[in-house]
Formats: C-alpha cells, structure tokens, sequence
C-alpha cells in the first residue's frame, strides 16, 4: 500500500506512529506530496483525496482513504499485531473514539486552526481566507483542552484507560503541533508532560 504524505506534518505523524505501533511500516511505500507547493490541491491529488490534505492511504486495489481516523480503522484491523489502537469491546471502543474526537477537536485541530487562522501558516499562497478572531479563539480552546487532558491523566494512564490507543496518538500530535505553533503548553500540566514524556519513549515515536 502506499500513504501520500509529507514528514515533519502532524496529520501524517499521526498515521506514521499508527503504522508503526502494529508493525505495518515496511508494508508502505511513501509517496511524498509537496504541501508547501500545493500539490495538495491539484485536481490529480483532489482523485485521491477530495479533502485537499495529506496523509491519503492508497490500498493496493485502488482504493484511496482519506482521514487519520478512518485511515487508523483500516491499519488496526487489518494487523493484528500491536496493542488495538480503536479497542476491542464496545465499552472500548467508545471510549476510545469519544476521547479521540476531544483530542482531535479541542486539541489538534484548535492548534491548526490557530496557525491558519491567526499566524502567517503555510504562507499568503496558501493561506487565502485567514480569521484571525476564530483562529485566537481557537487557541483558548487548545489551552482549555490541555487542562481537561491533563484532569484525565490524572485517574488514568492513558487517556482512554488503562492501555495506549489512538486517542493517545492524536493528542501527541496536537502537542507536537502546539510547539510548532507556539501554542503555551502550561507548565502546571504536570500529568499531561509525564504522559508525553512516557508516549514519546514508545518505539513507535522515539525511533
Ligand atoms: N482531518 C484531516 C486533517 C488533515 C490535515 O489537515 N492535513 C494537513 C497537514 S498536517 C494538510 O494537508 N494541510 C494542507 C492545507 O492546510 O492546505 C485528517 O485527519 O486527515
């Protein structure tokens, strides 16, 4: 299979550490897409994915899918190796998807709309239709989100539980980002830097 996608971004690390976690790496061929250059956006990457963003899976039927999550679903179930990174039970599986879609939300994809919206982002070519006001909301957002991740660290390992998942992966990212952004990560946060600093010794991210 392949994975279009660019190193360095935070959408594509997402699907690199899923990947690494059930053993899938070696698996892909990576295809990179030149993000700064907006071949994201022409009409022959838009065939493969019509959201216009990086990471797209490729299988090696044709079939392209688009979006961390749903790109997440085909590589936990299609290896079995690894920790289950969307659970096992239903009970699991929801909560695993319920604290995902908070990472995601209040923390990924608040810190990206920051950098789009209220910072110069991938640069004037792309960044077309900035809102400075929404993109300053959105870090309170991010910041409020940290706090609440760090309250769920407190009475768990992880942030769906006992066990790594991907709700684990995705709130990494948004840290990762939240650097990159310039994004304060409060120094109070105590548990949610002891989780990093725990997720980011994983093999799947420290090598
Ligand atoms: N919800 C999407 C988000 C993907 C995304 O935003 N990717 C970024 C790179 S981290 C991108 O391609 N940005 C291009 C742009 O903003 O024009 C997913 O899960 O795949």
């Amino acid at each position: 299979m392949k994975v279009y996608d660019i190193d360095g971004f935070p959408n594509p690390a997402r699907v690199r550490i899923a990947l690494a976690e059930k053993g899938a790496t070696a698996d892909v061929e990576f295809i990179p897409v030149d993000v700064m250059g907006g071949e994201h956006r022409s009409e022959a990457y838009r065939a493969k994915n019509p959201d216009a963003v990086v990471p797209c899976l490729e299988l090696d039927d044709g079939t392209h899918i688009g979006q961390c999550n749903a790109i997440t679903e085909y590589i936990d179930a299609a290896y079995p190796n690894g920790p289950s990174l969307t659970g096992t039970t239903a009970k699991d599986r929801a909560r695993i998807s319920m604290m995902n879609a908070r990472a995601e939300d209040g923390l990924l994809n608040a810190v990206g709309t920051y950098f789009h919206h209220a910072t110069p982002g991938l640069g004037p070519d792309l960044e077309t239709n900035q809102c400075a006001e929404w993109g300053n909301r959105q870090k309170d957002v991010a910041q409020q989100t940290m706090a609440y991740l760090d309250d769920v660290l407190a009475e768990n390992a992880y942030l769906a539980g006992d066990e790594f998942s991907v709700a684990d992966i995705t709130a990494f990212a948004g840290l990762s980002f939240a650097d990159f952004a310039k994004v304060e990560i409060p120094a109070t946060l105590t548990n949610l830097a002891a989780w990093r600093e725990k997720v980011a010794a994983r093999p799947s991210i420290a090598a």
